[in-house]
């Protein structure tokens, strides 16, 4: 195979591999500490999974102010995890300190990601294709 194209496809690879992690839905922590939820405002996509770690000394939880999720109480050291669906604003507090209050937002990231990896399959399949042609002696090779 033509070296060029053989460098191309590789650099296409590679970026598909460094792309998929963003795509997979990850797990994000979130420290209940000194009063407060850390960071105070985060934004996920959507199926990533949140994960409350408690650092105080005290009990707290994570409550969604709608209802959508409630860790209960959590001492030291225990967590809570919630997986999040369909994007949108989820306002939250802690039920035994009402002071403390933060925010997750949800974004659909998959539309993009998906036309992300259409383009790259499109230039695969370009390159496949010029590569057949020039195979072929249709196509002169590149110098
Ligand atoms: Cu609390």
């Amino acid at each position: 195979m033509n070296s060029r194209l053989s460098r191309v496809a590789f650099g296409l690879c590679v970026a598909v591999l460094l792309l998929s992690p963003a795509v997979r839905a990850d797990t994000v922590d979130v420290s209940i500490q000194g009063f407060a939820f850390i960071p105070q405002d985060l934004t996920v996509t959507q199926g990533t999974t949140v994960k409350w770690t408690n650092l105080d000394g005290g009990p707290h939880t994570s409550t969604s102010d709608d209802g959508v999720w409630d860790s209960g109480t959590l001492s030291t050291g225990q967590t809570y995890t919630f997986t999040f669906g369909p994007s949108g604003m989820h306002p939250y507090h802690c039920e035994i300190h009402p002071s403390m209050i933060a925010t997750i937002t949800v974004e659909d990231e998959v539309p993009s990601a998906s036309i992300y990896a259409l383009i790259i399959l499109a230039a695969m399949l370009l390159i496949a294709g010029g590569y057949v042609l020039v195979k072929r002696g249709k196509l002169p090779a590149s110098a």
